[in-house]
């Protein structure tokens, strides 16, 4: 397992987490066995679909809101708690909690923000492991935009977010035109 550290104390990135076997067996059970969903949010006024189809799962009662949804948690699935193991054992942390995200292809997108909810608490340590096809994840300071960095995030890899990351930047993975297959992305956390 090779690690990267982007940033110090604060972005770590591990490749190969997982054995390239293991990371077809989860992307199918992900895919076929999670209660997949595609919100609704507003935007200046309007409804508008989330580019992506996305699912909580969570101990009872582990509530998630935002961008003006509430989110109620699914029970824990086989799979999702040997993924929730793994990623706790590298990052050494314990998580209650994940939101998982579907991106069907290259115009599945996730804008500019920061996972800075009031419920996470102050720098809170989040785990992103992802399965299938790669895609670039950007990161920028709050503060200077023109401060932006990328990251491609490869099949089987966890992206470690800690530290004040979510206090001083945002992070996006945006729309592409290329053409590019389906990608899971597991977001681990810790809901106080
Ligand atoms: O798909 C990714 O790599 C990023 C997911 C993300 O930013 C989030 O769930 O908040």
């Amino acid at each position: 397992m090779n690690n990267r550290v982007l940033i110090e104390d604060k972005l770590i990135y591990f490749e190969d987490i997982f054995e390239k076997f293991d990371c077809i067996r989860y992307f199918q059970l992900l895919i076929n066995g999670i209660n997949w969903q595609q919100d609704e949010i507003i935007m200046f006024g309007k409804k508008v679909k989330v580019p992506r189809l996305t699912a909580w799962y969570a101990n009872p009662n582990v509530n998630y809101r935002y961008s003006g949804l509430l989110l109620t948690p699914n029970k824990w699935t086989d799979e999702l708690i040997e993924i929730k193991e793994i990623t706790e054992k590298i990052s050494n942390h314990k998580f209650n909690s994940v939101l998982l995200n579907h991106y069907r292809g290259g115009s599945d997108s996730m804008g500019w923000h920061s996972d800075d909810e009031k419920e996470l608490g102050k720098n809170p340590t989040i785990g992103s492991v992802t399965f299938g096809y790669p895609r670039r994840f950007l990161y920028r300071e709050k503060n200077n935009h023109n401060n932006k960095f990328d990251i491609e995030l490869k099949d089987g890899s966890l992206l470690l977010m800690k530290g004040d990351f979510q206090e001083k930047y945002q992070h996006s993975v945006p729309k592409t035109a290329k053409a590019v297959g389906e990608r899971l992305n597991l977001t681990f956390r810790t809901i106080k």
